[in-house]
């Protein structure tokens, strides 16, 4: 796509951004990419998850769509877009400090623990909270200067609050929208933020305002007729004479092509080997999950641990394998996290293993969405037991592809997906002693029960698949398929 006339530079400082000729700009912290530095120079190499394929065949090969986004180093990003794999990108750029200011401090230290129930203490400081709203409005300026008269923006999570209230101040003919990834706090907590008016006004800047959930809807709702000026019916706020729908579109997963994978013979075969390698337990338990404290991974190992020190789980015929997706590792609640799981699964498999059978596989690593498909079918029991989640992706992957309809999943109240997901084994996370009797049932579901379960879990993920969440939100902003 042609760049516009004027550059970045002249945005942020000139008479105000003139339009571009994008109809359709998504808007989020990160790319769908992310430059990476190999022998050849540099390169793009696509990072993969639920948004980007959600996203990207709704963008690939539009002329007029475009992504802004970070690219996730802090070196020089070229002015004007990129093209990669048919979607025209444009890199929005971030500098060392901004990225421990605004990403590192505000949006990870600030939002992420007060919008997950404050499981961490939030920390405040007014200069992370300046370096946040100066990369909105970089973020609002550069989709000013792209889109089109009239066009759709559709602005992505916690990380850019402010931008739709600013973009609308710099192009009151865009449709904006916002949808947030993460659960939205109950006011009691919301209202501890020194900033709360700014961000409620930021988000009712948007056309449509969207949560995973009802409860994270209601929460917002009712935020907005206390501490802005805006009346509140049912599902929409209005605010100085503008209507703004606040409403829940629950984002889902591809099950199309989760089930294909799990009915291709290799997978098939591949998971076979995976429970060959483990020694054929007779139930294999699995996690999968960011290394996040917000993922109740302590809980769940301690849960295990007591399970086998009473002798109601077995080494060698019970097996845990708890994948770990290493995150935001330069915060530091982060980095202490991680050496208490590493302690905790040290002192399972020192305290319960025997020479060849432990009780439980610990992968800090990335894995490809193929290896987490075959783990996904070797898996009899899937474990998600966060404390609070937004939705929660995996849940919704693994019961995509059991097509046979067997396996059970123990699922967290405090996820987003048991909103739906009501005949998954629902348990509440704290309650470790719950939590046990909900592992010892899963391990001892007979094959009945467990197709009972899962075939209405399936139906229940497949009616609210990623598509449908992507088409309705395509409905809101009003974009032409
Ligand atoms: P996340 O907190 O990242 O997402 P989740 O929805 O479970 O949580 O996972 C996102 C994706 O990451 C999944 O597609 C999963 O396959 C992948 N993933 C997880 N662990 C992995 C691992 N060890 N290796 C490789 N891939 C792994 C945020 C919110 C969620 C919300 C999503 C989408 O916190 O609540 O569901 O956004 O809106």
């Amino acid at each position: 796509m042609a760049s516009p006339e004027i550059t970045p530079e002249s945005g942020e400082t000139g008479d105000g951004p003139r339009a571009g000729t994008a109809s359709f700009l998504v808007l989020a912290n990160r790319l769908p990419v992310r430059r990476v530095t190999g022998v050849d120079g540099t390169g793009w190499e696509t990072s993969p998850g639920g948004l980007v394929t959600a996203l990207a065949p709704l963008l690939a090969g539009r002329t007029d769509a475009q992504w802004l986004g970070w690219s996730g180093t802090t070196g020089t990003d070229e002015d004007g877009s990129i093209e990669v794999d048919g979607i025209s990108l444009v890199p929005v750029p971030l500098s060392r400090g901004e990225v421990e200011l605004f990403y590192e401090g505000f949006a990870n230290r600030t939002l992420w623990p007060l919008y997950h129930d404050s499981i961490v203490r939030s920390e405040y400081h007014r200069t992370w909270w300046d370096a946040y709203r100066t990369v909105n409005r970089r973020f609002a300026k550069a989709a000013a200067m792209w889109a089109a008269p009239g066009a759709a923006v559709w602005v992505h999570d916690y990380h850019l609050q402010l931008v739709p209230g600013m973009l609308r101040e710099l192009r009151p003919d865009l449709r904006i929208g916002f949808f947030l990834h993460i659960p939205f706090p109950p006011v009691e907590l919301f209202l501890q933020l020194p900033w709360r008016r700014t961000i409620t006004e930021g988000l009712l800047g948007a056309d449509v305002v969207g949560f995973q959930t009802e409860g994270g809807a209601a929460n917002f709702r009712r935020l907005a007729g206390l501490v802005t000026e805006a009346e509140v019916n049912d599902h929409e706020v209005t605010m100085r004479g503008r209507s703004v729908r606040v409403e829940t579109f629950g984002i889902g997963v591809d099950t199309k092509t989760l089930e294909s994978m799990a009915a291709d013979p290799q997978m098939q075969a591949r998971a076979k080997e995976v429970r060959e390698s483990l020694g054929n337990p007779e139930r294999v338990l699995l996690g999968v999950d960011r290394l996040d404290y917000t993922k109740g991974l302590a809980r769940r190992l301690r849960a295990f641990r007591e399970l086998l020190e009473e002798g109601r789980l077995t080494v060698g015929r019970h097996v845990l394998v708890q994948v770990a997706e290493p995150t935001r590792e330069n915060v530091r609640d982060y980095a202490d996290f991680r050496d208490r799981i590493d302690r905790m699964v040290g002192e399972i498999n020192g305290d319960y293993g025997e020479v060849g059978a432990v009780p439980m596989h610990y992968l800090h690593r990335h894995h490809d969405l193929e290896e987490l498909v075959a783990l996904y079918l070797a898996a009899d029991v899937m474990l998600v037991t966060a404390v609070r989640d937004g939705m929660n992706l995996v849940c919704k992957e693994y019961v995509a592809t059991r097509t046979d309809d067997s396996g059970v999943l123990v699922l967290s109240e405090f996820a987003g997906a048991a909103e739906t997901m009501v005949d998954a084994l629902l348990v509440n996370p704290y309650d470790i002693d719950g939590l046990k009797l909900a592992i010892e049932q899963a391990v001892t579901m007979g094959p009945d029960a467990q197709a009972r379960r899962m075939s209405a879990l399936r139906e229940a993920v497949v009616a609210s698949d990623v598509h449908r969440w992507a088409d309705a939100w395509l409905d809101a902003l009003g974009v032409a398929r």
